[in-house]
């Protein structure tokens, strides 16, 4: 029987994202084995997700530590308790310190809901709104000490439709996070990813142009912007 990726999940609120992580596991699309879930808030609905599913969960509240350093030492300590291979971020809402980012170097992935490096850091669907952007994704990467700036796995786009607000672009958004997390952790899972001069290969090519592994198709929106429009 093929060996399974020991992995540990860090969440701090909804867990859709861990929601699809566990459905492909499941399936048999994802070949890994989730450890623990790990939240740093008590009221993340991930962790009801995580016991239905019959996974561990801990809750580490960062608040009970006097320092950013502290917090980030007792997350490691009770992280390494798994000995994961992979340590994932699906939508874990703490910067985490060099020593924490350095100690999981290589095995440390986040999904972040903006085409980097376009929009890293919060309020992403907001701020492209804003600017006016025609496109919008989201974007799977290696984390390193440079907030969202570390190597990118695989970017999905999806367009911004007339008549748009954050909430509706962040649900298109994130159908594809449920699709391209899943997919950069079964690359990982399967020995496929490597990282060079701080570029990711996917079976030691660069895949696309801009540095990505992978620009997959989005589909076509079933809305075009005018019947979005409509819709108000
Ligand atoms: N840590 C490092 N070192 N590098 C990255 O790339 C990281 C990271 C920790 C989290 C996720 C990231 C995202 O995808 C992530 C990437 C939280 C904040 C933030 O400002 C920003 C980016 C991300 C996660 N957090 C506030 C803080 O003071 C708290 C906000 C809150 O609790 O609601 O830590 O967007
Ligand atoms: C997702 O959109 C994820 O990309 C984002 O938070 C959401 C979490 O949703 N992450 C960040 O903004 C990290 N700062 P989920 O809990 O339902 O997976």
């Amino acid at each position: 029987m093929r060996r399974l990726l020991d992995v540990v999940v860090l969440i701090s609120g909804r867990g859709s994202n861990l929601q699809s992580i566990i459905d492909q596991t499941r399936t048999g699309a994802l070949p890994i084995q989730i450890r623990a879930v790990v939240s740093n808030r008590a009221d993340a609905y991930g962790l009801v997700r995580a016991q239905a599913a019959g996974v561990p969960t801990r809750v580490l509240d960062h608040r009970q530590f006097p320092s950013r350093g502290q917090f980030d030492q007792a997350l490691m300590a009770l992280i390494d308790e798994y000995s994961p291979q992979l340590v994932v971020l699906a939508g874990f809402m703490r910067i985490l310190g060099r020593d924490f980012v350095e100690h999981y170097a290589g095995r440390l992935m986040n999904i972040h809901p903006s085409l980097l490096p376009a929009f890293p850091g919060l309020h992403t669907h907001e701020r492209a709104l804003e600017s006016g952007v025609a496109q919008h994704g989201a974007s799977v990467h290696f984390v390193t000490p440079d907030l969202d700036g570390g190597p990118i796995i695989v970017q999905a786009e999806v367009p911004v439709l007339a008549g748009d607000t954050p909430d509706r672009l962040a649900e298109r958004v994130l159908k594809e996070e449920h699709r391209i997390f899943p997919l950069a952790i079964r690359w990982f899972a399967e020995g496929r990813l490597q990282v060079r001069a701080g570029q990711v290969l996917l079976d030691g090519e660069v895949r696309a142009e801009q540095g990505l592994v992978a620009r997959p198709v989005v589909a076509t929106p079933t809305s075009t912007p005018g019947a979005a429009q409509q819709r108000e």
